[in-house]
């Protein structure tokens, strides 16, 4: 889809582009971190269309006693990926995120992981999309799936839901209940 922008005169058409994404918290207030990373999604990159269910995830690819909450989103924006990457980076310090550069894998208040770029494919050292490890990932599959079961991947050039069909992770994931206060 196009929009049109007008200024000085001339007619700009932009794209607005489908983004799919994957947020994740395992640090202090899991639900309110992921509430306020949509938050500020709408207000700094674009329209969130859709989204799933919040679920409850084990840490996958390290060991750590906190789950995770996932959420998946579906976005619309007109920034280019690197600098809709930049935004999130900036969501990611905005919520408490601490990079730390010695260790792969972290607890962390706040991760936001690009899923699909519309059909872009890029492979660069800072940004690789479609997200390289999605198919081996039943916490981001599943939620994924609950918004966007028809996408096809642009390299593997299955649809989400027959992604999760031959996904061998076996990681534990169930719906999130809402605690009774
Ligand atoms: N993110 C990771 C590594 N492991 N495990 C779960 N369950 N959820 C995540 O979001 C997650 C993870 C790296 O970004
Ligand atoms: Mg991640
Ligand atoms: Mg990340």
């Amino acid at each position: 889809m196009y929009i049109c922008k007008y200024s000085l005169g001339f007619i700009i058409l932009q794209s607005l582009e489908k983004i799919v994404l994957l947020t994740g918290s395992n640090r202090g207030n899991r639900r309110e971190y992921i509430k306020h990373a949509l938050f500020f999604l709408e207000q700094r990159v674009g329209r969130v269309l859709n989204h799933s269910v919040l679920y409850e995830t084990e840490p996958w690819g390290f060991v750590d006693k906190t789950p995770f909450l996932n959420q998946a989103l579906l976005v619309e924006t007109e920034l280019d990926p690197f600098d809709f990457l930049n935004e999130i980076h900036g969501i990611e310090r905005q919520l408490g995120r601490q990079r730390q550069s010695r260790q792969y894998y972290a607890g962390r208040t706040m991760d936001i992981d690009i899923i699909f770029f519309g059909d872009r494919v890029i492979r660069d050292s800072l940004l690789e999309i479609p997200h390289p490890r999605l198919a081996n990932r039943r916490f981001a599959l599943v939620p994924v799936n609950e918004i966007c079961p028809e996408w096809i991947h642009p390299v593997l050039k299955v649809s989400v839901h027959n992604l999760l069909e031959r996904c061998e992770d076996r990681s534990g994931i169930k719906k999130w209940e809402e605690p009774f206060h």
